[in-house]
């Protein structure tokens, strides 16, 4: 394969992000921030609950354990333009575990993508939104994810198309642990260390299960760490439901595209922010009505409580 030209410029810190600047820990201004991001991970659990009973049933679980990272990606770390979907210079976001779209669709609607009415359909006939995201016809989608395994190689791919056209945004890639199971994944993990594509920043929800047991039953993913360093990958590991240790890391990412593809080990809890749901695989896609579905909703309003899975 010959190699792509390499003349992405690098990113500098002033690149506009969606805030300019991290304010420090235990600053007044990194709390405020934190607290709103908190609250945006509110919005994306109650519109999951809310959006999975207008279609019957939803992926609540697999959203829970990604509602921060979401959070913070959306409302501090990606630089988009809502009035612009298609910006050639926008931060892409591949959402690889394409079934928690249900959380990512609040999210777009909420920064300005499109009318947050247009929710009120989802998933009725007509409507743009399925249960799993349609690039075509959802202004933000980047990728029509939803058959695991493939979102790494699109990353890769718009990665070194920034390199290719000389343009310094970063290509961002939400995985779920159950997908690693997908050879394809490998691939695109070692073409990604051997070309060197430092603007590619992959994530794995590292909440544990797949669809119906713990990945490491299934197909064990462990030393995920080691793994990924051995295709050449600069690889942290965080609490993915840490607000503030997801803000750090994103400010502690290189800036060099030219530099080791970057990965971030999320270690989450699949349906965190609901007790009843937490690690229980019953709880990958399900249907709350009636009085279970106010008491969840109360639940996600109280905020995070300490979690009854054990981690
Ligand atoms: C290729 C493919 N195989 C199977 C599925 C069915 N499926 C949907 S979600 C899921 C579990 C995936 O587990 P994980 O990646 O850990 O997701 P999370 O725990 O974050 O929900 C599976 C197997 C799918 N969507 N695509
Ligand atoms: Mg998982």
């Amino acid at each position: 394969m010959a190699e792509p030209k390499s003349s992405a410029p690098p990113r500098s810190s002033s690149d506009q992000r969606n805030i300019a600047a991290l304010p420090p820990r235990n600053s007044s201004a990194r709390a405020e921030l934190v607290e709103r991001l908190a609250d945006k991970a509110k919005l994306i659990r109650r519109e999951t609950v809310r959006l999975s009973r207008i279609a019957g049933a939803g992926h609540y679980s697999g959203t829970f354990s990604a509602a921060e990272l979401i959070a913070a990606l959306y409302y501090a770390q990606l630089r988009y333009q809502p009035s612009d979907p298609g910006w050639p210079d926008r931060d892409r976001f591949v959402l690889s575990k394409g079934h928690a779209a249900i959380g990512l669709y609040p999210v777009l609607a909420d920064v300005g993508f499109f009318d947050s009415a247009l929710l009120d359909q989802y998933t009725r006939l007509g409507s743009i939104f399925g249960d799993h995201p349609d690039m075509r016809k959802v202004p933000g989608i980047d990728f029509s994810s939803g058959s695991l395994g493939h979102g790494l190689s699109v990353a890769l791919g718009l990665a070194l198309a920034a390199r290719v056209q000389g343009r310094s945004y970063r290509s961002y890639c939400l995985l779920g642990d159950g997908e690693l199971a997908e050879g394809q994944v490998w691939q695109a993990a070692m073409a990604a260390g051997h070309f060197k594509t430092g603007s590619l920043i992959a994530i794995i929800d590292r909440n544990q299960l797949s669809i119906d047991g713990p990945t490491e039953t299934i197909m064990g993913v462990e030393p995920l760490d080691a793994k990924f360093e051995a295709f050449r990958w600069k690889v942290h590991r965080i609490d993915g439901h840490d607000l503030d240790a997801i803000l750090d890391m994103f400010a502690q990412l290189d800036d060099d595209p030219n530099g080791a593809p970057q990965l971030i080990i999320a270690d989450t809890i699949k349906g965190r922010g609901v007790q009843r749901m937490e690690l229980d695989t019953d709880w990958h896609v399900g249907n709350l009505v009636g009085a279970d579905y106010d008491d969840v909703m109360n639940e996600i309003d109280a905020g995070l409580q300490p979690s009854i899975g054990g981690r």
